[in-house]
């Protein structure tokens, strides 16, 4: 018999997109991230992609110390794969950002692969009212940010990755960054197969559309042929359907609280374990399996 295609998740468990007052279910401390994380992994999800709050007010941030206490509990209590951000928040500097993956070193790290425009403010026309002043301040000023990921950030992070034996989930927020990314290969400093997480719905970068799932996929397969391993994450009200498409067309897939608070229209997600849960149930009636961790790691090649 045929065996089934493994299916890897990854949970995105707070990011630095979301705040506090937009939904009582986003993890902020350490035991909440700790507790989010162990139960999306319990829920299927092969790999953790981590940032860290700060606990008093729940602001994002890259300090080491924030990421030390969830990342030994995650890792006491499961055999996931630990993703740690280097993208932090898009108001932060690179240096800022890169400390965390420099110092625990974790077999995948996310590298985000252009500078863009990233627009939060559009948020404020659903949420209005905030706890804390930062979190307007954080949307309002989004309207003059630029994400910077300029060619030598990306390659000092490649680089220091290497040494580490850190691998990378690319972050492509449009078709730019996949030729960014192929730049990156033909020099030597990518080895394959590169884990490509098409981000689709990002004011800033690529639409929704199923038509640019489709595009972002065709010009992954030319300039990578079969060599690389796609995994879609949609922003927003378009997490599961995106996830959903791209499964059914042999993607790996990513949810979590970072990339979306919803579980259904006008519904907050419960928790991340929710949304791991949805999609798996919808991977499964795709005749899809889940990846173990340890797959995950075979397949994407990781020290382990
Ligand atoms: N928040 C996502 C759209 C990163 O952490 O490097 C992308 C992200 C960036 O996960
Ligand atoms: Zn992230």
């Amino acid at each position: 018999m045929a065996s089934k295609r493994k299916v890897i998740i990854t949970c995105a468990v707070t990011g630095a997109i979301h705040t506090p007052s937009m939904s009582p279910h986003l993890p902020v401390t350490a035991d909440e991230i700790a507790e989010a994380a162990i139960a999306a992994a319990q829920a299927g999800a092969a790999i953790l992609h981590l940032h860290a709050r700060d606990p008093q007010d729940g602001r994002p941030t890259q300090e080491p110390d924030a990421f030390r206490p969830f990342l030994s509990r995650i890792k006491t209590s499961t055999d996931a794969v630990v993703n740690i951000t280097t993208g932090g928040s898009p108001h932060m500097t690179v240096e800022e950002r890169m400390r965390p993956a420099m110092e625990f070193k974790p077999e995948l790290a996310s590298l985000n692969m252009g500078s863009m425009n990233f627009g939060l403010f559009p948020m404020l026309d659903r949420f209005k009212t905030f706890e804390h002043e930062w979190e307007r301040q954080h949307l309002e000023n989004s309207r003059d940010l630029i994400f910077k990921n300029t060619y030598k950030d990306i390659e000092t992070i490649l680089r220091k990755g290497a040494d580490n034996g850190t691998r990378f989930e690319f972050e492509c927020y449009d078709i730019s960054h996949l030729y960014n990314l192929a730049h990156f290969v033909d020099k030597g400093l990518v080895k394959s197969p590169p884990f490509i997480q098409s981000v689709f719905g990002i004011l800033g970068g690529i639409g929704p559309h199923p038509e640019d799932l489709m595009h972002m996929k065709r010009t992954a397969e030319r300039l990578f042929g079969d060599d690389y391993q796609w995994s879609i994450l949609g922003a927003g009200r378009n997490q599961m359907p995106l996830a959903t498409i791209g499964a059914a067309m042999g993607s790996n897939v990513r949810v979590g609280l970072e990339d979306s608070l919803w579980i259904g229209p006008g519904q907050l997600a419960a928790s991340n374990a929710e949304q791991v849960q949805r999609i798996r149930v919808i991977l499964e009636a795709l005749n899809l399996e889940i990846a173990t961790p340890d797959e995950a790691r075979a397949i994407l090649q990781l020290k382990g």
